[in-house]
């Protein structure tokens, strides 16, 4: 495989991210790649420290503003660290959530404004955008039913039906924005047809 690319995994709790990533890394892998795999909020050191604030508990809570900085702040260490030198070194790199997680969750969810938080995303990395998004799309009561049953939920896992389906909205909007970039995946189905759908979308973007 020559020049990396950039690919990004999005969706709302439950979507099914983790499968999605191992399709991906396996397909990359068929083709002779090696990827990096990485997330955010995390990925460095400062990082994961950052992904610890911000998904933990407070009982005094969080200013959506002091929340989409922090996701910011990590994905600048982000960028810097893992990112970039990975894109540079001609690695593909698949990165569970990126930018448009904050637009979705922080401009949607939190009520910030899709262009308030894009407008950071702009500054933070001006010259660089996923090559391809795969957004995994399901109804918000469905991810949630997947999704339940987990040890101890987080902040964001501990939000109500009303706050995902703003997120998913916010999704739903970057992709009619951004149809080159953005692709659909309806993550409702079967394991097997997720994985149909994933892998014909990246055998029509950068197979043969
Ligand atoms: N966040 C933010 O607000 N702003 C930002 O800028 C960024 C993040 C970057 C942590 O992210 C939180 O940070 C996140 C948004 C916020 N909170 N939420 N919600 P995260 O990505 O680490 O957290 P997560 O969304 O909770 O990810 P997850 O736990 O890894 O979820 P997932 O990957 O989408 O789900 P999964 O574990 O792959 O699948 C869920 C279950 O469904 C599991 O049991 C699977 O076996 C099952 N599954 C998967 N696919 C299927 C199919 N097709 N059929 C049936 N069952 C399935």
């Amino acid at each position: 495989m020559g020049d990396g690319r950039f690919i990004t995994v999005e969706g709302i709790e439950g979507a099914g991210k983790t499968t999605a990533i191992d399709i991906i890394r396996d397909w990359v892998k068929g083709q002779g790649g090696d990827p990096r795999l990485t997330r955010e909020p995390g990925g460095t050191a400062l990082g994961e420290e950052l992904r610890d604030v911000l998904l933990r508990h407070r009982e005094d809570g969080m200013s959506a503003e002091a929340e989409v900085l922090l996701m910011f702040a990590a994905r600048a260490e982000h960028l810097d660290r893992v990112i970039r030198p990975a894109l540079a070194a001609g690695r593909w790199v698949i990165c569970d959530r990126f930018t448009d997680a904050s637009i979705a969750y922080q401009g949607m969810g939190r009520r910030l404004g899709i262009d308030r938080v894009r407008s950071l995303g702009q500054w933070t990395h001006p010259d660089l955008a996923p090559d391809l998004t795969l957004w995994l799309d399901l109804p918000v009561t469905l991810g949630l039913e997947r999704a339940a049953g987990r040890s101890r939920p987080d902040r964001f896992e501990s939000e109500q039906s009303r706050f995902f389906e703003a997120v998913r909205h916010g999704y739903a909007t970057i992709a009619e924005q951004e149809p080159a970039r953005v692709q659909r995946i309806d993550a409702s189905g079967t394991p097997a047809q997720v994985r149909d759908g994933i892998t014909a979308v990246l055998e029509a973007r950068f197979g043969g």
